[in-house]
């Protein structure tokens, strides 16, 4: 990829709305905009007094006005890329916006990469990898709590803790290697084998708060899946319209109604949660109906949590046990005894007795009764499941889980070579633990990681 060119895209989605903005970024920005933006002459100060917005058109290469604008050019090195930076604001429909690009580009700069802004801001040196991640996860989110990790992440939080660790690394290393190479010039002071374990184990210790909490942070960023299961007709897809508050699968009396696995999305305790309604697990013949049925028990398997719906108005079956047989221990597990405005069949003893490590609530979907507890339930069982966290979880993609994973591997192995092997092997796995931390920050990483990393961003950014 050329860095001294000048790149363009579109940087608001694709849509109608007030305003859209075409983006420049490299040393001809100014040069593209001054050939295709009209500003009148009275402008004062005139075009490009840095920083201000400028009103105006954009003529097409004949000559033709394309659309009323406002304009603003900003030199470098204070922008996003360190790059000179313009913006053109524009109406925001899809031709405009796709003219004006156009007319950008056979003005001499050339369509942008997906991600390739946030590239170049991380190769000048502006921001280094787990910011320019944090930015996508910022677009992403989800949820609020996930904004907020990814603020803290762009703020440089991540690689304030990680860089942290590197330094100790060469601390720890520095007077072991030059000991290995200049024994007779060293007069320095080899730390002793309980020096350098206590203070591998404090860094362990870093690291491991890094990735406690990590599926948590993680389900912040990309939601969890809850699914609904029980016999048919105990009332799973009423309990799904009464959770939604919307009527989104169709209730009904004859059993077997919800043929297929059913999905909608909410919020529960900062979660965004994907809720499955599932078919009624049943014996049947009807081919269609196990189809939906196979679907319905790997949705249940994929799910971090299961809400088992019980029938309180008629007594525990088999295929109550059977169903309650499908969760796995790692699981999350609520129970739901609904229809409880009907005269009771099973006594709430019994369910305690049957599902022990469960949240056990009582609920009439038909009038909502119970709803609000129910959710509470949920949200509860996840913050159990997902884990605790530390003060501020910071750890979201599954690269950086790995990456810290492997250095407290090679931490591990660097205090158990202290006693057994000789020093070098120790320094040895250090340095690679401190390589693969910087893989974080970017400053070990190799170019095709990059371009992987940056090919995920969006367009425009
Ligand atoms: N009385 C009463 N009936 C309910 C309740 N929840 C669901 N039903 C009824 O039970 C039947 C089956 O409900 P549905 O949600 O389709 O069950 P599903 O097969 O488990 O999805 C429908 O006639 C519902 O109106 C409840 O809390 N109380
Ligand atoms: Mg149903």
């Amino acid at each position: 990829m050329q860095e001294n060119d000048t790149i363009s895209a579109i940087s608001t989605p694709l849509g109608e709305g007030g305003i859209g903005i075409v983006r420049l970024s490299g040393p001809d920005a100014f040069a593209v905009a001054d050939r295709i933006f009209d500003c009148p002459k009275n402008s004062d100060p005139g075009f490009p007094e840095p920083r201000r917005l400028y009103y105006g058109h954009i003529r097409d290469n004949d000559g033709e006005i394309i659309d009323e604008v406002l304009v603003s050019y900003m030199p470098a090195p204070h922008t996003y890329t360190r790059e000179d930076i313009v913006e053109i604001n524009c109406h925001s429909g899809i031709l405009t916006l796709r003219a004006i690009l156009r007319i950008v580009l056979n003005s001499g700069a050339r369509l942008a990469e997906p991600g390739e802004f946030t590239k170049r801001a991380f190769l000048k040196g502006r921001i280094d990898l787990s910011q320019a991640e944090a930015v996508m996860n910022i677009i992403r989110a989800r949820s609020e709590e996930a904004v907020k990790i990814a603020a803290r992440t762009l703020q440089g939080d991540l690689a304030g803790k990680v860089g942290r660790v590197r330094e100790e690394l060469i601390d720890l290393r520095a007077p072991l290697e030059a000991w290995f190479d200049y024994p007779e010039e060293f007069s320095g002071d080899i730390p002793g084998s309980d020096r350098i374990k206590l203070k591998l184990h404090e860094l362990q210790k870093v690291l491991q708060d890094l990735v406690q909490g990590v599926e948590r942070s993680r389900a912040y960023q990309e939601g969890v899946s809850v699914a609904i299961i029980g016999r048919p007709n105990v009332g799973k897809s009423s309990l799904l319209n009464a959770l939604l508050r919307q009527q989104r699968a169709i209730v009904h009396e004859i059993p077997g109604t919800t043929r297929d696995m059913l999905e909608g999305n909410m919020n529960l305790g900062g979660y965004p949660i994907s809720l499955v309604d599932t078919a009624g697990i049943q014996g049947t013949e009807d081919p269609v109906e196990q189809q939906g049925i196979e679907r319905s028990r790997a949705a249940a398997e994929r799910a971090r949590l299961l809400v088992v719906v019980l029938d309180g108005s008629s007594p525990w079956t088999q295929e109550d046990a059977e169903i309650a047989g499908l969760r796995n221990p790692d699981q999350g597990l609520v129970v739901v005894i609904n229809k409880v405005d009907l005269e009771q069949k099973i006594p709430a003893a019994t369910v305690k007795k049957i599902f022990t490590d469960a949240e056990i609530v009582k609920t009439a979907a038909l009038t909502g009764a119970g709803i609000d507890l129910l959710e509470e339930a949920v949200t509860r069982q996840l913050d159990l499941v997902l884990g605790t966290t530390g003060e501020s979880p910071l750890l979201v993609s599954i690269r950086h889980e790995e990456i810290i994973r492997g250095a407290m591997l090679n931490i591990e192995n660097a205090i158990y070579a202290v006693d057994t092997q000789p020093l070098e092997l120790v320094s040895l796995e250090l340095q690679i633990a401190w390589n693969l931390l910087g893989e974080i920050t970017g400053e070990t990483v190799t170019e095709p990681l990059l371009d992987k990393i940056f090919s995920e961003f969006c367009l425009g950014k």
